[in-house]
């Protein structure tokens, strides 16, 4: 692969002060897109790898939310559900510009310590930590608080939360929502992806609804979809860790980051499904796991010196993740009765993950498992377009192509 053609993806896909992750399917800065974009980033520019970050950082809400989607001005009808949808102006404590009044996956403290870790010149003299440490904390606390659930894990209230839309661990949670019709749904995204690659209407509709729930009532504690996620808690804590680094940087006491660090860990097992080799997220309106093998289930891996690396090493290397047969990591249990190769986050291979998961397997001893899936993350990118995701058995291109973090990763993989 070469570094040029990744660039060449995030020049065209970057706004100025931000990447959007595709040009025609996601029109807007997306939260978890916008940290895993800015890894590659740091490769070409620090100073623009900072300016991703920050973009996001300055529409986070006065409850500390970090959005999902920051909305790009006049823009509306090129994504569903867009500003008019979520018309966030009108709703106490919205940031200056429109976005979403949802939140994504935490990586971004992570993101930020890469970032600064690629130019630290650079980053003292803009201050670059200083200045985003306290929209840092400040995330965490929303996380924390105002989504602390069951075991003081954090929970969230909507697939689009998860960043695996839909995969098959929400199709209960969904299924047990009220009957809703919605008549006509606009689906913008059909104009770039085919539906066979895309969330199905019946499920657009439930999203809709849940997204419709979220915005006007502000109860989250109630809400009708309410689940507990292994990667978004395996984000929270290796971002932790990442605080601790950067609050030593800058003069402040890592130790209160440590300490959340290794108490997120220890909860983080209450999520453990000995039968079934990996973490399930828990759902917490029908008070119960739902279990089935997903990548986020693996994603704990990216702790160092997590108690079941060595558990989840097996996992991967068996026949429901076939590291090192498969095509990078699938995202869904290649022997589920479900599983399906070339359907969004229930089955293909997604780089994010592979990226993921390759960082685990490096901190957790597992050295040339992680080199070779490396390898294959920056080899297999530009050959197919840079796509969204690959069909795990034979690496057929699905999705978009051009899609920013996979050319970011890509990038910064070749660069290890
Ligand atoms: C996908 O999600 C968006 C909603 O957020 C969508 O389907 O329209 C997911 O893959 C998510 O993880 C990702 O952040 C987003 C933008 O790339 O697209």
């Amino acid at each position: 692969m070469s570094a040029a053609s990744a660039i060449a993806v995030l020049e065209r896909n970057w706004r100025g002060s931000y990447t959007v992750p595709a040009a025609g399917l996601y029109p807007h800065q997306w939260s978890w897109d916008s940290a895993f974009i800015a890894i590659g980033l740091r490769h070409v520019s620090a100073r623009r790898a900072q300016q991703e970050l920050e973009s996001l950082f300055a529409a986070q809400w006065d409850d500390g939310r970090l959005p999902q989607i920051v909305f790009t001005r006049d823009n509306d009808g090129a994504y569903s559900p867009g500003p008019l949808f979520w018309r966030s102006e009108r709703i106490p404590g919205h940031p200056p510009m429109s976005t979403a009044g949802l939140v994504q996956p935490p990586n971004h403290a992570w993101a930020v310590q890469l970032v600064h870790e690629a130019d630290p010149a650079e980053s003292a003299r803009r201050g670059f930590l200083e200045r985003v440490y306290p929209a840092l904390l400040r995330w965490h606390d929303y996380l924390r608080t105002i989504r602390g659930g069951p075991n003081g894990l954090t929970f969230l209230v909507h697939p689009w939360e998860t960043g695996m839309d839909n995969a098959p661990t929400w199709d209960a949670p969904l299924a047990a929502l009220p009957e809703v019709d919605l008549g006509e749904i606009e689906r913008p995204d059909l104009q770039h992806a085919d539906q066979s690659e895309r969330p199905s209407n019946a499920e657009y509709s439930r999203y809709l609804y849940l997204a419709a729930a979220n915005r006007d009532e502000w109860d989250v504690s109630a809400a009708p979809f309410r689940v507990v996620d292994p990667l978004a808690n395996a984000l929270l804590a290796r971002s932790e860790e990442a605080l601790a680094a950067i609050a030593a940087e800058i003069g402040q006491s890592p130790e209160p980051h440590r300490a959340e660090r290794a108490r997120l860990t220890t909860a983080l097992d209450a999520l453990w499904d000995a039968e079934l080799g990996c973490y399930v997220p828990w759902d917490d309106v029908a008070g119960r796991p739902l279990r089935a093998r997903t990548v986020s289930g693996i994603s704990p891996i990216v702790l160092a010196g997590l108690p079941r690396a060595d558990e989840l090493v097996a996992t991967l290397r068996g026949p429901h993740f076939a590291l090192g047969e498969a095509v990078l990591v699938p995202s869904y249990d290649l022997l589920a009765s479900d599983f399906d190769p070339s359907l969004y986050w229930r089955g293909p291979s997604w780089f994010n993950m592979a990226w993921l998961v390759a960082e685990g397997l490096a901190v957790n001893g597992a050295d040339d498992d992680a080199r070779r899936l490396r390898a294959d993350l920056a080899a297999l990118a530009e050959p197919s377009g840079y796509a969204e995701y690959l069909d795990p058995w034979t690496a057929a291109p699905h999705g978009t192509r051009s899609f920013s973090w996979t050319a970011a990763l890509a990038l910064d993989a070749l660069s290890r």
